[in-house]
């Protein structure tokens, strides 16, 4: 039986008037392709906006030039690719190096899903000692791979599938998934020894014996987009918190948050994604 929480039941760190840009987390977030370079923007533009200390986004060479442009304020670095501009093989001494001094990592946001970026992920989960969000692509590619199973834990790992995704993890259907949200969420995290944040109408975030039903967000945040930035926004907590559950229900709270705010000043209809970038440092403002 688990644990329900509320969100002020948490307390939350507030930052040191001392601290520098490595107190604050240094973020790696992974993924793109071509013709989905925007998914991974979002993901490292929220990281920033999340208070990370530093951002890379490590992302194929072939799109390197098309993210570095979108933001100057993060870093990026190049992903091998073949002749075709598709990730290629990505050797484990690049992983190390990119993973190097990390505080969080986040992987999946337009990554695709070949065979090449399954084994990237598994490099990741392998390798990383920080925590580790687990979007999008990666999620589809341990759905098929069955990446979660098996893979001793050096870190703590966050999933944030919505239901489709979720449904692909467990095998059940979308319908099964969206009438048994908390009892699923909670077996499965049980189960897999991580934190589900299972996203839609209503959060869940779970670690199998704590639980937390989100209440921040609106239906103007179902476009294309805002769950690439929930992932990039959640890496950055976790690299600023110690508590993978509690850091996660920090990142979804705030998400909804800056979607109610976005949503109050351009209407559900009329916003769109990108826009809760922006809406996240006022939100973070309602919080304080
Ligand atoms: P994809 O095509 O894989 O969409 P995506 O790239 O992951 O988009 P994005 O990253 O922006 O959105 P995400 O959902 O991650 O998948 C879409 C397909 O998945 C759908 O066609 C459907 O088959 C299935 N699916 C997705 N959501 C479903 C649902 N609720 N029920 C049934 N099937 C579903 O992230 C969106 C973010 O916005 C999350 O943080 C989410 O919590 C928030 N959000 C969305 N709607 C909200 C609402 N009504 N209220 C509050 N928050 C909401
Ligand atoms: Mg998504």
């Amino acid at each position: 039986m688990s644990t329900k929480i509320q969100i002020d039941d948490l307390e939350f760190a507030n930052r040191p008037v001392d601290g520098h840009k490595g107190t604050f987390g240094k973020v790696a977030v992974i993924g793109g392709s071509l013709g989905m370079s925007g998914s991974i923007t979002l993901s490292a533009t929220a990281a920033l906006r999340g208070g990370a200390g530093l951002v890379t986004a490590a992302v194929p060479q072939s799109i390197q030039a098309i993210v570095a442009g979108y933001e100057p304020s993060y870093m990026t670095v190049a992903l091998p690719t073949d002749v075709h501009g598709q990730l290629a093989a990505v050797d484990a001494d690049i992983v190390t190096e990119l993973l190097d001094g990390k505080s969080a990592v986040a992987i999946g946001p337009g990554l695709g899903q070949t065979k090449l970026a399954a084994d990237l992920v598994l490099a990741v989960l392998k390798q990383a000692d920080c925590p580790v969000v687990l979007d999008a692509d990666a999620l589809n590619l341990a759905a098929e791979f069955e990446l979660l199973h098996g893979i001793p834990r050096r870190s703590r790992w966050v999933i944030t599938p919505h239901p489709g995704e979720f449904a692909r993890l467990t095998g059940e259907s979308i319908s099964h998934v969206s009438a048994n949200r908390e009892s699923l969420a909670e077996r499965f995290a049980a189960e897999h020894e991580l934190t589900v944040v299972l996203k839609g109408a209503n959060t869940v975030v779970t670690d199998g014996s704590r639980t937390y039903v989100n209440q921040t967000g609106n239906s103007g945040m179902a476009t294309g987009g805002s769950g690439d930035i929930l992932t990039g926004l959640t890496a950055a907590v976790l690299g600023q918190h110690a508590d993978a559950l509690e850091g996660a229900i920090l990142a979804v709270y705030v998400h909804g948050i800056a979607g109610d705010l976005a949503a109050e000043a351009l209407s559900q209809r009329g916003m769109i994604a990108s826009d809760l970038l922006r809406f996240l440092s006022a939100a973070w403002r309602n919080l304080s």
